[in-house]
Parts: C-alpha cells; sequence; structure tokens
C-alpha cells in the first residue's frame, strides 16, 4: 500500500452519505427518464437493466463535476441520465454469448437470459439511441452549443475510439499470453476510461468550463479511468460472486489479459493508489469545492465491489 496522507478535510468529507443521496437522487430520474411504451417487451427490457441498480457511478461524477463548476444538478440531470443510459447498453451487448458471455449482472440475471438476445440486442440499441435523444431533448436553461459539445462528446465514448474500439482489441486479445502492459492500457482507456472521461468532461461542458478546467478534469478522469479498471481486475481475483453481483474469476476463465497477471495484485494496487493520488492533486487548486471528485476517486481504489 502506498502511505498516503489524507487532507484533513478530504479524511473528514462524509463520501458514504453524498453517494446514496446523489445516487437516490439518480435512481429517481433514471425511473421517470424512461417510462413503459410501445411496444411493452422492448421498454420492459430497456427498464429491466437500467434499473437493475448498480454504483451509478457515472452519473455522478457527471452531477458533480457539473456542480464544482457551479452549474445545477438539474440542468446536468439529462446528461447524467444518458451517461447511465450508455453504460447501461454496454453492459447488456458485454454479457452477449458472442462477447463475454454471462448469466449475471448487478446481482440478477443478464438481460438475454430473461429476454432472449434478440431484445437484448434490440434493448442496447434502444438505450444508446434513447440516450441522445433525452439529452437533446431535456436539456434546458444552458447554450444550445453546450448541448451539441455533449453529444459529441457523448458519441466519441461509444465509437471506434471509445467502447467498441476497446471492446474489439479486448476481443482480439483474450487468450492470447503476451500482451503487454501498453497494449492493456491502451485497450482500458478506451473500454473503461472514456466513458468515465466523458461523464467528467461532460459536467464540464454543461458548465461552461475553459480550457483551464476541461484540462485538469481531463487529467483526473484519465486517472480514475485507469485506475477503476486496474481496481476491477484485482476484484475479479479476489471478491466473491455475491459481493460483485456478476460472475468472479471471469478473467481467468476466458483467458483475458489483466493487471493483476502482468504486476501481481499488490503491484496492481500501488499503481492504482498513485493514479489517484495525482487525480487528487489535480483538484487541489479547486479547494474545499472538489472534495466530492476527490472522495470518489480515494473510493475507487477503497471500493470493494
Ligand atoms: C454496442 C455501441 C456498442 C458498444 C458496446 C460491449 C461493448 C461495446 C463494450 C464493453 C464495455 C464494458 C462493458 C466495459 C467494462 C466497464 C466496467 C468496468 C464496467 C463495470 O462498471 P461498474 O463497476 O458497474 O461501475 P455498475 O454495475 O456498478 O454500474
Amino acid at each position: 500500500m502506498v502511505e498516503t496522507e489524507l487532507k484533513p478535510s478530504l479524511a473528514s468529507f462524509n463520501l458514504k452519505t453524498y453517494l446514496s443521496t446523489k445516487k437516490d437522487i439518480v435512481e429517481k430520474a433514471l425511473d421517470e427518464s424512461l417510462p413503459l411504451g410501445n411496444p411493452p417487451k422492448i421498454y420492459e427490457a430497456m427498464r429491466y437493466s437500467l434499473l437493475a441498480g448498480g454504483k451509478r457511478l457515472r452519473p455522478i461524477l457527471c452531477l458533480a463535476t457539473a456542480e464544482l463548476l457551479g452549474e445545477s444538478e438539474t440542468t446536468a440531470m439529462p446528461t447524467a441520465c444518458a451517461l447511465e443510459m450508455i453504460h447501461t447498453m454496454s453492459l447488456i451487448h458485454d454479457d452477449l454469448p458472442a462477447m463475454d458471455n454471462d448469466d449475471y449482472r448487478r446481482g440478477r440475471l443478464t438481460n438475454h437470459k430473461v429476454y432472449g438476445e434478440d431484445i437484448a440486442i434490440l434493448a442496447g440499441d434502444g438505450l444508446l439511441a434513447y440516450a441522445f435523444e433525452y439529452v437533446a431533448e431535456n436539456t434546458q436553461n444552458i447554450p444550445a452549443e453546450r448541448v451539441v459539445k455533449v453529444l459529441g462528446i457523448l458519441g466519441k465514448a461509444v465509437g471506434a475510439d471509445g467502447l467498441v474500439g476497446g471492446q474489439v482489441m479486448d476481443l482480439d486479445c483474450e487468450g492470447k499470453c503476451d500482451v503487454t502492459a501498453e497494449t492493456l492500457t491502451s485497450i482500458h482507456r478506451r473500454k473503461t476510461g472514456a466513458l468515465l472521461e466523458a461523464c467528467v468532461s461532460c459536467g464540464a461542458v454543461l458548465a461552461g468550463a475553459d480550457v483551464n478546467d476541461l484540462s485538469r478534469l481531463s487529467i483526473y478522469a484519465q486517472n480514475i479511468g485507469l485506475a477503476f479498471q486496474i481496481i476491477d481486475d484485482i476484484l475479479d481475483v479476489t471478491a466473491t460472486t455475491e459481493e460483485l453481483g456478476k460472475t468472479a474469476g471471469k478473467d481467468i476463465s476466458a483467458q483475458k489479459a489483466t493487471y493483476p497477471k502482468l504486476w501481481g495484485i499488490e503491484v496492481s494496487q500501488t499503481k492504482a493508489e498513485e493514479l489517484v493520488n495525482d487525480a487528487i492533486a489535480q483538484l487541489d487548486v479547486y479547494g474545499e469545492k472538489a472534495l466530492p471528485l476527490q472522495a470518489i476517486a480515494q473510493y475507487i481504489v477503497q471500493r470493494k465491489n
């Protein structure tokens, strides 16, 4: 473990209360964002995965960033919901037999296990398209150029430069034992990091961030994105299926390249902590206002699921 002296203000910040308050608000907004419609089957399948819980880290990151820079929760909420819709889509597709082929996610059966593969693919597609519609139709009280920028950031995070490209590289590397740390990092910067960075960038853009804010926040987000994935790899080996709400030990059985495989668990943990410490330092310039984002960074290396 890296010995880190936490600033007193950060050590005393009540992240548990912050996260649970924000999570409740996000859950309500997500529920209201997607009412049942026709044909009912596809709406049910979309709602099944969107409202299945999860940490809601992505929408919370978006809200916390917007609020750091003085924007309201109400203005950022449509984008926060859209980020969770995109994340949920990626989980539904990731779990499909053609991808990771998993039966459990967020403590319940995966979408295709309940609705079949055809509907699960369409539920993911429906959520992805609706994310963009939802931002465009519901974001209020800010200049339209900011909304256009947000839509562009979301598109880039999903496409071949982001989730899609990362997933392709990940599939290509399965079963290979010569994957380098450089390749692994390049996979995860796209597969996991791009959407986490988009959460922070979108929150910042909605709040009218200047180039200095955007640059600091991007470094913060890239660091926590990579740390998040390193911890995800560690938890895959150290946590149980019950703790994770998804099948533990999957990386070994699918012969995936992982950080613990490359570096061992202890070095992986240390690298994640170093990334998070750098992320926290980036935001010191904002003083107390940055405490939520700094505490979230800390949580990323301490989380148990
Ligand atoms: C079809 C356009 C399109 C894209 C999909 C399948 C795919 C391409 C990409 C896979 C992306 C993926 C599933 C990355 C893993 C990211 C990750 C570590 C997820 C776990 O996130 P948590 O722990 O989950 O925040 P909860 O359930 O808490 O939200």
